[in-house]
């Protein structure tokens, strides 16, 4: 099954097992898969990295069910043991290069970046798609830079040919304006996760960032 990148998917799904409502990553994970998610990341802060191993290997099954694309963030290793699709990287993380040593040509590599020096290195280091943001304010990050609001976006949806994704603070209310400046895939976390019924969100989003474009 061909991997997909987020310029072929309209949402990218990151889990948060913080803001998920006391449900388990796995009951999370089916209805984000079962409502048509094509990208799911992993990204969990907490936990031992015993137990995230313990839930990638399930999400990789999962996933890989429903011919969907499992990325893992920042854990390299995990990544590596439970064949997952990508890894995700920020600026602090290893570097891009490094990275690419390590998991091959194959492994898909994102890259978060802020600005356009950001973009243009992660592009000339071999990054399959950059994320873009945070494009708003957002409490889910601990460690999150100022908002790039649309400026940044708009400047790569002009002037980066790779996938991107747009993050940060994206809802079902302002996804509209996100498509408008030129994002073909947006990534949501407590929009998603803390969603009472994922499957209605999911569709609700999806409605409306259709509605923007
Ligand atoms: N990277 C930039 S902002 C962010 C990440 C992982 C968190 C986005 O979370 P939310 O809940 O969609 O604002
Ligand atoms: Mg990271």
């Amino acid at each position: 099954m061909p991997k997909v990148l987020p310029g072929q998917t309209d949402l990218y799904a990151l889990t948060d097992s913080r803001l998920s409502l006391d449900r388990s990553v796995e009951d999370v994970v089916r209805a984000l898969l079962g409502a048509g998610i094509r990208i799911v990341q992993y990204r969990e802060k907490r936990l031992s990295p015993a137990r995230m191993l313990d839930e990638c290997r399930l999400l990789r099954r999962l996933t890989e069910n429903a011919g969907a694309c499992f990325i893992i963030d920042d854990h390299v290793d995990i990544a590596m043991i439970v064949g997952a699709d990508g890894v995700h990287i920020g600026q602090e993380d290893l570097p891009l290069v490094d990275v690419r040593r390590l998991v091959g040509p194959d492994m898909i590599i994102g890259v978060s970046t802020h600005a356009p020096e950001q973009a243009v290195t992660a592009v000339r280091n071999g990054a399959d798609y950059i994320g873009v943001g945070p494009i708003f304010a957002t409490q889910t990050k601990e460690d999150v830079v100022a908002p790039v609001g649309f400026a940044y976006l708009d400047w790569v949806a002009q002037n980066i040919e790779l996938p991107f994704v747009a993050i940060g603070g994206i809802k079902e209310h302002n996804i509209a304006d996100v498509a408008r400046h030129g994002a073909k895939c947006c990534a949501l976390v407590s929009e998603l996760v803390g969603a009472k019924d994922i499957g209605r969100k999911v569709a609700s989003v999806r409605r409306a960032m259709h509605e923007g474009a």
